[in-house]
């Protein structure tokens, strides 16, 4: 079985993330979604719409999606991928490089971005009078 390991915050939880889940379950047969809690969005300086409760029920409801586990720390990565036998690590690719370092445990992938949307984007459309 090939297992699939990706992370985020998902907030105002959009078509942008459901097509990166899509791809990445295309790509094997099990998805693991890493959800940020709440401190660990303060530490990524991300304030969430949806706090860490509300965000996991939305990414686990996703159809692509197998298991969700807890984005605590940054440096969680290397110990999941190995506990968890992920065989790739895949994120979007405005992290491009970022987490190389992974490849001698699995194979490292930077998918292109869904245009057009972002968290930040609804935010800044919903405050804007
Ligand atoms: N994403 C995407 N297309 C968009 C918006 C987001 O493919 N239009 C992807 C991002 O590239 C990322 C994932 O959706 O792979 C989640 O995005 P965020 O919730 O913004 O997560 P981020 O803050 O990048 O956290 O340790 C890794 C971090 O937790 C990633």
């Amino acid at each position: 079985m090939k297992t699939i390991i990706t992370y985020g915050t998902f907030d105002l939880f959009h078509f942008g993330h459901v097509r990166l889940f899509k791809r990445l379950k295309n790509l094997g047969d099990r998805l693991i979604v890493g959800v940020s809690t709440d401190e660990f969005n303060a530490l990524k300086g991300k304030a969430a719409f949806f706090n860490y409760q509300q965000r996991i029920e939305i990414v686990e409801a996703c159809k692509y999606v197998d298991m969700v586990i807890a984005e605590t720390d940054w440096r969680q990565k290397r110990s999941d991928i190995i506990r968890l036998n992920a065989d790739v690590f895949a994120i979007g690719d405005d992290w491009a490089g970022k987490f190389d370092e992974l490849n001698d445990i699995c194979s490292v992938l930077y998918l292109e971005r869904t245009q057009q949307i972002s968290t930040t984007d609804i935010k800044n459309n919903l405050a804007t009078p």
